[in-house]
């Protein structure tokens, strides 16, 4: 059996769409200037750079902020009637945009729509006294797109039409360094409409899958498909529902944000344990599981670097697969509808998704869902 990292190697050599990584994630959400402070006070983002009626926007007003190599983008609307608003109206705060960094914008825009693709944005070029930004576009899933950005001639904060954003309120950061995979939901039978699509229009390979043996017999049913492009630095798994004793947790993502979109963002940190502490004593909410998954924690994971006791108390999760293990954990929906959460994760070798988590994970899922009554 090729392991994930033997399928990465074969398929980097057939790569017509080198992605450098993720670029940012940019949300659309009904009050940025809030959505900023939450994620710099409870995430430990810095400010970044702002666009606004004072930069020259007129009906929007975006934050950019950073942490490590992690940028986020909260783009609010100003006034009814136009996509933005239309976006919040529909879906609630959610991602919009999943932006790629590449080496050049206006080829990976002729190649992708080329081979298929809708075009969201066609190559533009947008220039200030720091360089050129190219940046161009194509639709996903729903109403999700992704953003080629080209920025290797500019040397500003963030993009043109943004200015530097300097804030007197700088709370420490949490740790978290870069996008380690965004997960898609889509609609019924439409995982492999997907997966297609990520491997003809952006030439990525599936290098994992899950289906609803793995991951319905008691609890929401659900099947994934791991996609990557040939670098492993950009990884988009896609979920659908699937039939099961009890509503998917995929169809309870799909009826409140009126559609398909990102379900979560996995954040990469380097210490895990100093991650949660510092984003629990700040009060982000996390999902918990019944401390009997540490019980035989260490039987089922083998040796691993970390003391089971500070895990358990923070509720984290342990998989290995044949290159290693990792740790994991979920947070509640970051919003009052049951839809984007947040993943933190730390890699220890291990290139898979924490397989054996997912019946603990999924039954902690679904003890939120009936609480919300929505099962
Ligand atoms: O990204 C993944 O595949 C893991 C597991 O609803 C997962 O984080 C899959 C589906 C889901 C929640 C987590
Ligand atoms: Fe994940």
């Amino acid at each position: 059996m090729p392991t994930i990292l033997d399928k990465l190697k074969s398929h980097s050599t057939t790569d017509f769409l080198p992605l450098e990584g993720t670029d940012y994630v940019e949300f659309y959400v009904g009050n940025a200037k809030q959505a900023a402070y939450f994620y710099k006070s409870a995430f430990g983002f810095q400010s970044l750079a702002y666009a606004g009626p004072e930069t020259g926007m007129k009906d929007m007003a975006s934050y950019a902020v950073r942490q490590n190599k992690l940028t986020f983008v909260f783009t609010t609307p100003l006034r009814k009637g136009n996509p933005i608003a239309d976006h919040v109206y529909k879906h609630g705060d959610g991602v919009k945009v999943l932006a790629l960094r590449v080496d050049d914008a206006r080829y990976a825009w002729e190649q992708t729509t080329q081979r298929g693709a809708q075009s969201f944005m066609e190559p533009k070029a947008l220039t200030d006294e720091s360089g050129e930004v190219v940046m161009s576009g194509i639709h996903t899933y729903g109403d999700t797109v992704h953003l080629f950005i080209e920025r290797k001639n500019y040397s500003g904060a963030f993009m043109p039409g943004y200015r530097k954003w300097e804030s007197k309120f700088n709370p420490p950061d949490t740790g978290l360094q870069y996008v380690d995979h965004c997960v898609g939901n889509v609609g019924w039978h439409q995982m492999d409409r997907w997966v297609s699509f990520y491997e003809n229009v952006l030439g990525f390979k599936n290098i994992l899958s899950f289906d609803d043996k793995d991951i319905s017999t008691e609890y929401s049913a659900l099947m994934s498909k791991v996609m990557s492009n040939g670098n492993g630095f950009v990884k988009f798994p896609i979920n659908e529902p699937a039939e099961g004793k009890k509503k998917s947790q995929v169809e309870e993502y799909l009826e409140f944000y009126e559609g398909e979109g990102c379900q979560h963002v996995a954040l990469a940190t380097n210490n895990i344990l100093e991650t949660v502490t510092a984003l629990q004593d700040r009060g982000v909410e996390f999902l918990k599981v019944p401390s009997s998954y540490y019980d035989d924690l260490l039987d089922r994971v083998g040796k691993i670097d970390e003391d089971v006791e500070p895990l358990k108390d923070l509720g984290i999760l342990v998989d290995r697969d044949e290159e290693g293990y990792l740790l994991q954990i979920f947070t509640k929906p970051v919003e009052d509808r049951p839809t984007l959460f947040f993943e933190i994760i730390q890699r220890k070798g291990a290139k898979s998704f924490g397989k054996g988590n997912f019946k603990a994970l999924f039954e902690a899922i679904e003890r939120e869902q009936q609480l919300r009554g929505n099962l």
